[in-house]
């Protein structure tokens, strides 16, 4: 089985309590267009787009799809940077059914060409080129039988060419309790896992989170970080703001001298960043020219938020701290606008829904006394209750009773706010980018003069974390030559180790696996 559905009884109580509407995504941009229509949706690449003119294009691309052979339910690895087609592609995808599977801008050919076969993608959608990548030559690797190029295609075919289809006769289109797209989880595993989200669940997951950050037609979001992740896609993002009837600008990258110049001149009233560029934009809100005066709330998320560091960023900008904890997998946890600081300052929220449930629980699954750490197990109205295609991991993932095992250390607060105390799985958290080490390390043991390898998180100042590797080498290597090597893999830049570190052996656990809690002491 592909996809593990919701249990029957729980979709039914989802429903009944008003969190799954029966919205699809194209339903929702078409209403969207009735109520907004000349509205600005989108702004980004010299571009502003209306809700109509979203609407449209969608419809055109989709009937351009479809004639190019793109059905209900087939698989699309979608590779696309911040600029409002990303969102067209979407919504065509979505209106066929189709489900887009969404790639990080630094993924390369490693991770693309996973994708593509391990989904059987019958599509590649990618910029010609971009940030100085040529994304046709990585297609050239790629086993699909489409690639499509937003922008010059070269031996490729051009969306533009299939944007001047014309509108098909309307068809049924997906259910709301179907999948929608597919999203990448931070993942602990050799491979990266994929995550099935169903319109029902996601939908519901937005528009409650726009609802708690009180968005509204006049909101303004800046969408700085990729547009592909969960966070600036759903928590709000851009699609909470779009079920608002707001406008989403799309900034090309977060550095401050981009965004800062955003903020004034589209007058952006909510963003969200990661830890270490909120750090950045805080040193340099001191010395920026431009009026940040707009911005009514910054959300900090996708790695712990220290105290020390929320209370730097909260002293600079005059505007309500939000941290936003939460997993591709599902489970978002926000603090509210209203909180206290002793709250928005110490904790990572609480959930958005009355139904997420939390279990905090020892190693035997046992409960923990109440606001002692223990492992985060949830379930609820938009958690997955499995991984796509990955029977045998999900019975490690998930409880028999369904709940997902999120790998993070939490304690619970009495008010029922969560705070992050660690981290139970072998994951590196490089500043919100999540590093399976296991994947690192299997591509590390693919060079023949490396006898045994593995990836640890080392604490950073800036990042939080970054990546070491340890290294037994059976022949002369050196730490660029490992380097040089992952990239020639294909691996995504932020993968690659930050350093490397040689020894005869690596320390054993009384099972005889490799101690990573003794190599993370090693200096
Ligand atoms: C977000 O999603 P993912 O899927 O990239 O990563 C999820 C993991 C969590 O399990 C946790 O380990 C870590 O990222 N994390 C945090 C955190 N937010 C995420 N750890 C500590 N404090 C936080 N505030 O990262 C994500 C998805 C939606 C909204 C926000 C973040």
């Amino acid at each position: 089985m592909d996809v593990v559905p919701y249990p029957p009884e729980f979709a039914a109580r989802y429903r009944a309590a008003g969190y799954w509407r029966g919205e699809t995504f194209g339903g929702m941009l078409r209403d969207l267009a009735a109520a907004h229509g000349e509205r600005t949706a989108l702004v980004g690449d010299g571009e502003r787009w209306s809700y109509r003119r979203l609407d449209e294009r969608a419809d055109r691309l989709a009937a351009g799809l479809t004639r190019l052979g793109v059905r209900p339910g087939d698989r699309v690895v979608v590779h696309l940077p911040n600029r409002p087609s990303f969102y067209e592609v979407c919504f065509a995808l979505f209106r066929i059914g189709a489900l887009p599977v969404f790639a990080l801008p630094a993924h390369r050919a490693a991770e693309i060409g996973y994708f593509c076969e391990f989904t059987e993608a019958v599509a590649y959608i990618a910029p010609g080129t971009h940030a100085g990548f040529d994304h046709r030559e990585l297609a050239a690797g790629l086993k699909v039988p489409n690639v499509l190029v937003d922008g010059d295609p070269g031996p490729y075919l051009a969306l533009d060419e299939l944007r001047a289809a014309d509108p098909l006769p309307p068809a049924p289109g997906p259910e709301p309790a179907d999948v929608a797209f597919l999203q990448l989880s931070g993942g602990s595993t050799g491979v990266p896992k994929l995550i099935p989200r169903t319109h029902d669940d996601y939908i519901y997951s937005f528009r409650a989170s726009a609802e708690i950050c009180g968005l509204s037609e006049r909101s303004v979001y800046l969408c700085a970080l990729p547009a592909a992740h969960n966070f600036p896609m759903s928590s709000p993002g851009v699609f909470g703001t779009m079920a608002a009837g707001g406008t989403s600008v799309l900034a090309p990258n977060p550095a401050p001298d981009v965004c800062f110049p955003l903020i004034e001149s589209e007058r952006v009233t909510i963003t969200g960043l990661v830890p270490p560029m909120a750090l950045l934009w805080a040193d340099a809100a001191g010395r920026t020219r431009h009026d940040l005066s707009s911005l009514e709330i910054l959300q900090v998320g996708g790695a712990k938020f220290t105290e020390e560091a929320a209370r730097r960023v909260g002293g600079v900008f005059d505007c309500v701290l939000q941290q936003v904890f939460g997993m591709a997998e599902g489970l978002v946890n926000y603090t509210r606008p209203d909180d206290p600081p002793e709250i928005t300052l110490t904790t990572q929220g609480r959930p958005i829904s009355p139904d997420d449930e939390i279990r905090v629980v020892d190693d035997q699954d046992a409960p923990v006394p109440d606001g002692e750490p223990g492992h985060l197990l949830t379930r609820g109205p938009y958690t997955i209750r499995g991984y796509y295609r990955a029977a045998e991991h999900n019975a490690v993932a998930f409880t028999t009773d369904g709940f997902y095992r999120t790998g993070d250390i939490v304690r619970v607060t009495p008010a029922g706010y969560l705070v992050v105390e660690g981290r139970a799985k072998d994951q590196i958290n490089r500043g919100g980018e999540k590093i399976a080490a296991a994947e690192v390390e299997n591509h590390l043991l693919a060079h023949p003069a490396v006898h045994d390898a593995s990836v640890v998180a080392v604490p950073d100042d800036y990042l939080g974390e970054r990546t070491r590797a340890h290294i037994v080498a059976r022949a002369a290597v050196t730490g660029a030559e490992l380097r040089a090597f992952l990239r020639e893999r294909g691996l995504a830049g932020y993968k690659i180790p930050d350093q490397f570190a040689f020894a005869e052996t690596l320390p054993a656990t009384a099972v005889g696996k490799v101690s990573k809690r003794h190599l993370r002491e090693r200096t």
